[in-house]
């Protein structure tokens, strides 16, 4: 993990760019979202740099950090969202599982529900006063009430649950491939779907999801980058590079940068990992 990490400090979105590169040749393994075994991971594809396009590197976006907030670094943190001054958050692996409601300034655990062991948690959002989070490879997403979390019901997909989150009218889906499905947030069927792009090279790993303002955020997962994309096209029309962020954590194997979650009312994104000890609130400057 400690040489992914270095390669990942090195090539930067350059990485992002090889996985998508040698997808045209070859299939990337997706690798266990569980842990980051190396042995799950394609690092002959990971190693090799390419030089990273310049019309790409021309839209990276210009964050500063707003605050520093406690977060709980026993959290295997895989969905983010913000909502009326709190954070919610769900968390991985079997027996951890949970869905959260979090205190932001102090981290505090205000609310929470654990999953039964068989689920591994993923990607939650809110949508009509509902709380959805997907689970890794159940193949089964689980609908709460947004003030009790009691359950209220389940829902089915084909694919493993990675991220989640929504526009106006759709539930959007990731699976660790480089698709996006949108979901009919009543039946949870397919209605449409996007592939992940850079100049027609598909973009894998898409993890957790944050819509904000016309385009998608996604956490690529094992890299220090989140990707703007088109929910249109499916093309990135822009990153950020965190790694600025990655480095205040210490180097363990599985906590990577994964939580996106966007206040509307002041126009900032919060920021986390798996098992990181910060949260941060960050602010675009472009
Ligand atoms: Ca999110």
């Amino acid at each position: 993990m400690k040489k992914i990490k270095i390669i990942l400090s090195c090539f930067c979105l350059s990485l992002i760019l090889s996985a998508a590169q040698c997808s045209n040749t070859e299939e990337i393994v997706t690798p266990n979202p569980q842990t980051t075994n190396t042995e799950n991971t394609n690092t002959e594809t990971m190693d090799q740099p390419v030089e990273t396009p310049s019309e790409i590197v021309n839209k990276q976006s210009d964050y500063e950090i707003i605050n520093t907030y406690p977060h709980d670094n026993q959290a295997f943190t895989q969905g983010l969202i913000y909502h009326n001054s709190f954070l919610y958050e769900g968390t991985g692996l079997n027996g951890e599982s949970s869905l959260r409601k979090v205190n932001i300034e102090t981290g505090e655990v205000l609310q929470k529900y654990e999953l039964p062991e068989e689920y591994f948690g993923e990607g939650i959002t809110i949508f009509n006063n509902k709380i959805i989070q997907l689970t890794w490879q159940s193949k089964k997403g689980f609908i709460y009430d947004l003030e009790t979390f009691e359950k209220l019901g389940e829902f089915s997909y084909n694919t493993e649950g990675w991220g989640i989150t929504h526009d106006t009218q759709y539930l959007i889906m990731s699976d660790g491939s480089d698709i996006l499905y949108f979901l009919d947030p009543e039946t949870f069927t397919e209605v449409k779907r996007i592939q992940v792009n850079y100049n027609n090279r598909s973009i894998k790993r898409i993890n957790e999801l944050e819509y904000i303002n016309g385009e998608i955020f996604a956490n690529v997962w094992l890299t220090d980058k989140i990707i703007k994309i088109n929910p249109e096209t499916g093309e990135v029309n822009g990153f950020l590079d965190l790694q600025k962020l990655t480095e205040n954590e210490p180097d363990l194997r599985d906590n990577v940068l994964n939580g996106i979650a966007y206040n509307p009312e002041t126009n900032h994104l919060f920021i986390t990992g798996k098992l990181w000890s910060n949260l941060y609130e960050i602010k675009l400057n472009n």
